[in-house]
């Protein structure tokens, strides 16, 4: 049997800022709301279809103030057709509240880890009370779960979270293995592959490799039938002493390797289809609106 496309094709996500690099020290990490849109534009040209936001204030600090949320998600939404999808991690000192309030913003979708993990010297802590509200929220909003995964732990707590709580908005199980965080699970093939059988029935998976983990991680998912998420988030360096000049360099290594596995990327209207994203009436992707307007 020929698999279809949607089987086939790579899922690309772009996760172009996050909430540990300084502008100083980066400066190419969009920041501004017109540099996060342009991020978008110009990912999604060369093969992303969803973005995890993470998002700056005027001083480029990270930030889960709504308004300045709101500002970025529909600066997205201009310039792209992107799944926008929040991330409810922020920052490691970012209070529970916040976190949570960040749903208020309205995306397609949002991040949601499944345990506490050493995160560097910090701890990002994730307790299953704040998963489960996470979790009920999203499934009261209509905006659809990536469960996040940074240890082999945290599958059997997603197992326990679907069977407690059922299925996520869309009723499809997506789940993104964050790999080589100094306190997670090492960003190796052998990690990768121990993750697979604690995967749901149906479930699909994405792969991140943080750091000089990109590119094994990103093959191994590849060989795996895995999606890929890359960006300044998790990489600054692209090839040994060489910094990212952009994120759109990043999506652009990522697709070619998926052209050349032969799983080429997934573009926006197809990722929705994937993920099980119906968008609220309203608040159309722009194709969409585009053929509303047409005659
Ligand atoms: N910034 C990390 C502490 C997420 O976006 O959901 C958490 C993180 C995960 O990036
Ligand atoms: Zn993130």
């Amino acid at each position: 049997m020929t698999p279809s496309t949607s089987t086939v094709a790579t899922l690309i996500t772009v996760a172009p800022t996050g909430a540990e690099s300084a502008k100083a020290d980066v400066p190419a990490l969009p920041v501004t709301v017109e540099e996060v849109a342009a991020t978008a534009r110009d990912c999604q040209a060369v093969g992303a279809a969803v973005i995890h936001l993470h998002v700056r204030d005027t001083d480029s600090r990270p930030t889960l103030d709504l308004g300045r949320v709101r500002e970025v998600v529909a600066a997205v939404r201009q310039s792209s057709d992107l799944v926008v999808q929040l991330s409810t991690g922020g920052a490691v000192t970012d209070p529970v509240d916040a976190r949570l309030a960040v749903l208020e913003a309205e995306p397609d979708a949002a991040s949601l880890t499944l345990g506490t993990v050493n995160f560097g010297r910090g701890v990002f802590s994730n307790p299953w009370d704040l998963i489960v509200e996470l979790h009920t929220q999203m499934q009261q909003r209509g905006i659809v779960p990536e469960y996040e995964v940074f240890d082999l732990g945290h599958l059997a707590t997603l197992a326990r979270l679907l069977d407690r709580f059922g299925p996520p908005h869309g009723g499809h199980v997506h789940v993104d293995l964050v790999m080589g965080v100094p306190g997670g699970m090492p960003g190796t093939a052998q990690a990768l592959i121990a993750c697979l059988p604690l995967l749901p029935p149906g479930a699909t998976f994405a792969a991140t490799g943080v750091g000089r983990t990109s590119l094994p991680v990103m093959l191994a998912s590849l060989s795996a039938g895995g999606h890929l998420r890359v960006g300044m988030e998790d990489t600054l360096t692209y090839a040994p002493g060489e910094p990212v000049r952009g994120n759109v360099q990043l999506v652009a290594r990522a697709a070619g390797l998926a052209r050349i596995a032969q799983r080429p990327p997934l573009d926006a209207m197809g990722a929705r289809t994937l993920l099980g994203i119906h968008r609220a009436a309203g608040n159309e992707p722009r194709n969409d609106r585009s053929l509303e307007a047409a005659p």
